[in-house]
């Protein structure tokens, strides 16, 4: 191709950028493009993934039977997740295979929130409310992300995630609710996971790599900062409601703002945990890994079966 005609497709691209049209995987698309939603998407669905381990943890121990199916659901409802972004990822043309090896290698990152152990009960309302609770102040910008399949993924899991949060916020309400050491748990899960939740929006915009060019081309609507206030005037009356209290002493409503200044975020532990020397870094990935070996033959068979149905089909026909 010449390098005008790269350009006249670059310059319909960026129309249809801000026209609000969506790509779809035929579509030319700058490769630049290409792999920042490979990027992103894959690095999601590995979030997705490896999120399962923590809320697995727990589904022996779920205090009910109601408790053990809704969670056993919910840690389904994740790998679901993880599926359709891998999908959606496969149509910009990267295999399945490699991006799965990209994170059993430690080589793609996955949010660093799934690095935090969950040591009671109560950490598994917490992950619901506050977990799913910024994934989704996080997704549902990303409903109206400029990829196509990206976006429509999205809605999907948007509507899965936000009974997640349901599910999560009323263990918290029982528990807060409850005796005192049940209300002295919900507030010291609140406590552990209040600010590695705040992290799960990335960097501070203006330490952010990827924002501007990603703000650029929709593949982000919101910045991180934005969405993290976002989340912040959310959650602080629903805290209220539970009488918790939030573990940050400069939390404030700001009367000029409209919105609730907080602290400082605690950016050492953050980039320690995303370069992986988080508490649980080295047993998310020797699990995933060990998952892995374990299923081989899982995988062969599948596509033993696979090809004996297609042979079927071969005789059949002929
Ligand atoms: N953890 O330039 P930016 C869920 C990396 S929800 C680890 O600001 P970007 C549901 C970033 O990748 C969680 N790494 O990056 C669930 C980049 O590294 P790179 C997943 C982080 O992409 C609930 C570098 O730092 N949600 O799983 C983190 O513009 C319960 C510079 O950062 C999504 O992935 C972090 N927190 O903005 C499942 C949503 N933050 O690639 C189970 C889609 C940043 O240059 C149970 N993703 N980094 O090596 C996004 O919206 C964006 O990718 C951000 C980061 C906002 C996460």
């Amino acid at each position: 191709m010449s390098e005008q005609e790269i350009k006249d497709l670059e310059k319909i691209f960026e129309e249809r950028i801000a026209n609000d049209e969506k790509i779809e995987p035929k579509d030319w698309m700058p490769e630049k493009y290409r792999q920042m939603n490979i990027r992103q998407i894959s690095q999601h669905a590995h979030s997705e993934i490896v999120g399962m381990l923590p809320e697995g943890n727990w589904i022996t121990r779920a205090p009910s039977l109601l408790r053990k199916v809704t969670l056993l659901a919910k840690v389904q409802d994740e790998a679901g997740h993880g599926l359709y972004l891998y999908s959606a990822a496969e149509t910009l043309g990267i295999s399945r295979d490699e991006m799965y090896k990209q994170m059993l290698t430690g080589k793609a990152k996955y949010s660093s929130i799934f690095n935090y152990p969950t040591l009671t009960w109560a950490d598994i309302g917490a992950i619901g409310w506050l977990v799913d609770g910024a994934a989704i102040v996080n997704q549902v910008s990303l409903t109206h992300t400029s990829y196509g399949p990206y976006a429509r993924g999205m809605v999907r899991i948007c509507k899965e995630e936000s009974f997640h949060q349901r599910q999560g916020y009323q263990i918290m309400y029982i528990l807060a609710n409850g005796t005192k050491e049940q209300r002295e748990m919900a507030q010291d899960a609140l406590n552990r996971f209040w600010w590695p939740a705040l992290m799960m929006f990335g960097p501070r915009d203006a330490d952010s790599t990827h924002t501007d060019q990603s703000m650029k081309w929709k593949i982000k609507i919101k910045t991180n900062d934005t969405l993290r206030q976002m989340f912040v005037d959310q959650v602080v009356p629903q805290a209220d409601i539970l009488g918790l209290t939030i573990p940050d002493p400069d939390l404030k409503y700001n009367e000029e703002t409209g919105h609730y200044d907080f602290g400082e975020i605690d950016w050492e532990e953050f980039w320690q945990v995303v370069k992986g020397h988080g508490i649980c870094n080295k047993d998310r990935l020797e699990a995933k890994n060990k998952a892995w070996n374990e299923g081989e033959w899982v995988r062969n068979a599948a596509v033993a079966y696979g090809e004996k149905q297609k042979e079927k089909q071969v005789k059949k026909a002929s």
